[in-house]
């Protein structure tokens, strides 16, 4: 799967995508993480990318024809048809459900933003997809791309070790995931669960289950809502 990222910041994106499971698949050619720096594309001869915006107001908007040449030769590299997604907190919210969509698509082209936003005429042409990380405000789209990227790719075939691994964990059936332990088997006077040394699969997966369940009403009761009635339990 390819992404590629239209930035102000491509050493940001690129710097934080090199390590750990991400890097890896990107070493075994799973998936690749390409940057366009949207400051190449300024039509200015300071190479400056933003301007006054009209009708006045705080900050600065970042001008239509550097972004839409940018996102051009963004999705040029990958074939000319990628979806083109804008990072920005007026859009749909991110969720793994999305997440699961858009990791069926073969190229992603993320745009992210800076300042007080971009030149409304080119997100319409160009953009197919707006996103928001969540309710809170951050001061660019190159950690919500690196986020979305992240969830993305670890659900690639082969970027993650254990295949079973993406299906069984939190949000899978809208429950957050069990407790986990490793040895020893008592730690600072704490012993692990007894059931989890049974060897006993099936009381092992009934145990897991209650505690997804105890977990997933204390944190978060509206998953938990969602869980019964897509499981018909009560
Ligand atoms: Cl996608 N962008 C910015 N600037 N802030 C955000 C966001 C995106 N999602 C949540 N907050």
């Amino acid at each position: 799967m390819e992404f590629h990222v239209c930035t102000l910041f491509p050493e940001m994106i690129e710097q934080g995508c090199q390590t750990s499971i991400l890097g890896r698949a990107m070493d075994k050619g799973l998936i690749s993480i390409d940057t366009t720096n949207i400051r190449d594309f300024s039509t200015n001869k300071h190479m400056k990318v933003d301007d006054y915006p009209y009708g006045g107001g705080a900050g600065m908007v970042m001008q239509a024809e550097p972004v839409y040449a940018a996102c051009e030769s963004a999705k040029q590299k990958m074939g000319g048809q990628a979806r083109v997604i804008y990072l920005t907190p007026q859009g749909r919210v991110f969720d793994q459900k999305m997440a699961e969509e858009f990791a069926r698509e073969d190229h992603l082209v993320f745009l992210c933003g800076h300042y007080e936003g971009i030149d409304e005429r080119v997100l319409e042409e160009v953009v197919t997809d707006s996103v928001s990380i969540g309710d809170y405000v951050l001061t660019g789209g190159e950690l919500p791309a690196m986020v979305m990227i992240d969830a993305i790719a670890r659900l690639v075939p082969g970027v993650l070790n254990n295949d079973v691994s993406a299906d069984i964990e939190s949000f899978h059936d809208d429950l957050l995931e069990y407790p986990q332990y490793t040895r020893p088997a008592v730690w600072h006077d704490k012993e692990v669960p007894q059931v989890l040394l049974s060897g006993h699969h099936a009381r092992i997966e009934e145990w897991r289950y209650e505690k997804s369940v105890e977990r997933t009403a204390k944190w978060r009761p509206d998953l938990l809502e969602k869980h019964k009635k897509n499981t018909c339990i009560q």
